[in-house]
Formats: structure tokens, sequence, C-alpha cells
């Protein structure tokens, strides 16, 4: 590599006799070196065979000369070839490493222009989600009740006919049960279903708690339907239940009113009118004054002055039999609510589907 043929001999066969002689040759072998330093000026891999053509212990160029030139010289030379040698050593050695330090903070320098971090560039912005208007209306509504002592439970979709009708008093071949367009799931053992409401998860509160009973269950529910703009066979459900020994049925308009004003603003007004659940008796449905246009009739009411809202009654106390309630003592009433129903009408939206779509030019509408 380093191309010296010169070296691979011994000083006499060169001819190099004397003390000049002999330092002529290590000038011409300094002057290689000086060359070819400059050439392998930076890059790792050339930079390190250099290194090693030139400082290699078996074949390196200063090895080299020590086992041709040193060894085999006449002793009345031996002592300049030593000290030419070892002048030559050290230039290489201190040569070499200057350039190293030189390379090593170049390629320092490199890293660190690489690696510099631009602390003016614009971050990324991640698009932060919202809550979907359905999980904020269900947010509404419990802020709403848990405001006067109502808590919130939950529970399974899938239900028996006994809670999802009997303890309803929804008896076998009730009208009610084919209303009620139930998904029935088959082959399931003792007949399981798919609740058409959250009345279920009262029954089984009623069963585990003693009065006072006060609850709202949220929840999905499932009903046969042909969808279309304002139907689908799944809605989202908030029922509430209130029992205790002395509830009236002022303390059940006054709720209804107090929810009522919450929800669509102190302007409204409450309207019931009478209505059939065979879980509530008497029945009513609620209505409030239009949010359109107050009251004064448009093509949202029908020109009528009132929405229908939802449906609620005093609970029948034929309910309290089955949960070893004592009908005697004991009143209450009840109610059950669409989510997505009062979110539509609520934000104006005309289409059901435009809810379960999750398309996110729509939910932005609602941040
Ligand atoms: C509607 C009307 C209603 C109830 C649900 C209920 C539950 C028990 C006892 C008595 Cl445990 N009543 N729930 C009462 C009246 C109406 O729902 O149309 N919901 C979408």
């Amino acid at each position: 590599m380093a191309d010296l043929p010169i070296i691979e001999r011994p000083l006499a066969d060169l001819g190099a006799t004397t003390a000049e002689s002999v330092a002529s040759r290590f000038a011409d072998i300094r002057v290689r070196f000086d060359q070819q330093s400059a050439l392998h000026a930076t890059d790792p891999e050339s930079w390190r065979a250099f290194v090693l053509t030139w400082t290699g212990r078996k074949s390196g160029v200063l090895s080299l000369i020590a086992d041709n030139w040193l060894k085999p010289a006449p002793p009345e030379l031996k002592r300049v070839v030593g000290q030419e040698l070892n002048r030559l050593k050290t230039h290489v050695e201190s040569a070499l490493d200057q350039r190293r330090t030189e390379i090593e903070a170049a390629a320092e320098k490199a890293a660190l222009a690489r690696e510099q971090v631009d602390l003016s560039l614009p971050g990324v912005e991640r698009p932060v989600g919202t809550r979907h208007l359905i999980r904020q209306t269900y947010e509404e509504l419990q802020r709403i009740f848990l405001a006067i002592g109502f808590s919130v439970v939950e529970g399974p979709e899938i239900e028996t006919p006994y809670y999802n009708f009997e303890a309803l008093n929804i008896p076998e071949h009730h009208p009610a049960r084919d209303n009620m367009d139930t998904f029935y799931i088959e082959g399931a053992r003792g007949g399981h279903l798919l609740r058409t409401h959250t009345s279920p998860m009262q029954i089984r509160t009623m069963e585990k708690q003693q009065p006072p009973v006060r609850i709202i269950v949220p929840g999905k529910v499932y009903r046969r339907d042909n969808p279309d703009a304002t139907h689908g066979y799944m809605f989202h459900q908030v029922e509430g239940l209130a029992v205790d020994t002395d509830i009236t049925f002022a303390d059940f308009k006054g709720t209804v009113e107090y929810f009522v004003r919450e929800f669509l603003g102190p302007q409204a007004r409450t309207r019931l009118r009478p209505s059939y659940f065979p879980f509530t008796e008497p029945s009513a449905e609620v209505d409030a004054t239009c949010h359109v246009c107050g009251g004064s009739g448009c093509r949202i009411c029908k020109f009528s002055g009132w929405i229908e809202l939802f449906g609620a009654g005093m609970v029948n106390p034929a309910v309290y039999g089955f949960v070893n309630y004592d009908a005697e003592k004991l009143s209450g009433f009840a109610f059950g609510m669409g989510v997505d129903r009062l979110a539509m009408m609520k934000y104006g939206i005309s289409e059901l589907p435009l809810l379960f779509q999750n398309d996110v030019r729509f939910l932005r509408q609602f941040p």
C-alpha cells in the first residue's frame, strides 16, 4: 500500500553506506509519508488502512524499516539508522495523532450539524377528538338528575323475558310484547333477548335495594323497526325511577318541569298528556313548548306549539309485587327518554344516521 519496495531490502543493497545517504533515504520515506497523509484526509475507511500501512506491527512501514534496515545494518551505521528511524517514527506518530484529532473533530462537527434540532419549526399538531353528541347528551342528562339526588346505574344489554317484560307488568301474550318488536336470541337456553328498554336494571336494583330509590339508567336498547330518518334497530335510552314512602304526582310533575327547564332553558313550559304504559299508572307523555318557535307554532312542532319529549308516569303498583316492595306503603314515578331523539331535537338534526356514521365533518360541529 505504501508502495515502497526499497524498504524490503537492506540499506547496503540500496547503496546507502554513509550517514548522509542513510539520512537521504529516510528523507525520501518522510516525503512519501507526507504526500500520502495529505491524500488520506477524511474518510475513516482509508484513514484506518493508511494508519495500518505505516504503523502496523507486522508489516507496517516502520516495522519493515526496523526489520530490513536497522537489524542488518553494519555496526558503524547502526546508530545513525536507529536515530533516523526514531525521528521518522516521531514524525509519523505525531502527524497521525494530529490528523486523527482533526478527523474526530470534523466527525463531531458533522454529527452536531446532523442532529441539530430546529426549535423554530412549527410542531406537529395532532387532532384531538371530542365527545360524541350522544355522549354529550348523556352527560347533560346525568348532570341534571345527579343534581337532585339521583345515582347512575348500568346493566346488561342481553336480558331475560322476566326482567324485560314479566316484572314490568307485561305478561306473555300481552300485546305490548309485540309492540316492543323484540330481538330474541336464537338457541339461548331459557330464552334471552336484547332489552327493549333499560327498565330491567331498575327491577334488578329494586330487588337488591330497599327504598328510597332514586336512579337513572342510561344504555343501549334494541327494537325491531324499519330503519328510516328517525328510526334504527338500536337507540340510547335514559330511564329514571324514584320510589319512596311519600312520593306524589306533584313530585313527579315538579321533577319533570325541573328537567325540562334544565334541558331546554328556563323559558320552556311543560304539558302532561294522558298516555298508557303497562308499568305506570297513570301514564303521561311529557311535552314541552317548541324550542324553535317558543310555542307560537312552526313547521318543527307541526304548528301545535308543543314538542313531545318522553314518556313517564307513576309506577304501577303491580310492579312492586315483583320486587317484594309494599305497594300499600310505597309510591314513585318513572320515565323513559330516547337520548338520540332528544339530541336530534335540541340540536336540530333531521337524520338519525348522522349520529351513527361517525363522520368527523358532522361530529366537529358539536365540539
Ligand atoms: C318511553 C317511555 C317509560 C318507564 C319507561 C318504568 C320502569 C319501571 C317501572 C315503571 Cl322499573 N316504569 N319505566 C316508565 C314510563 C315510560 O318509557 O317511551 N321511553 C323511550
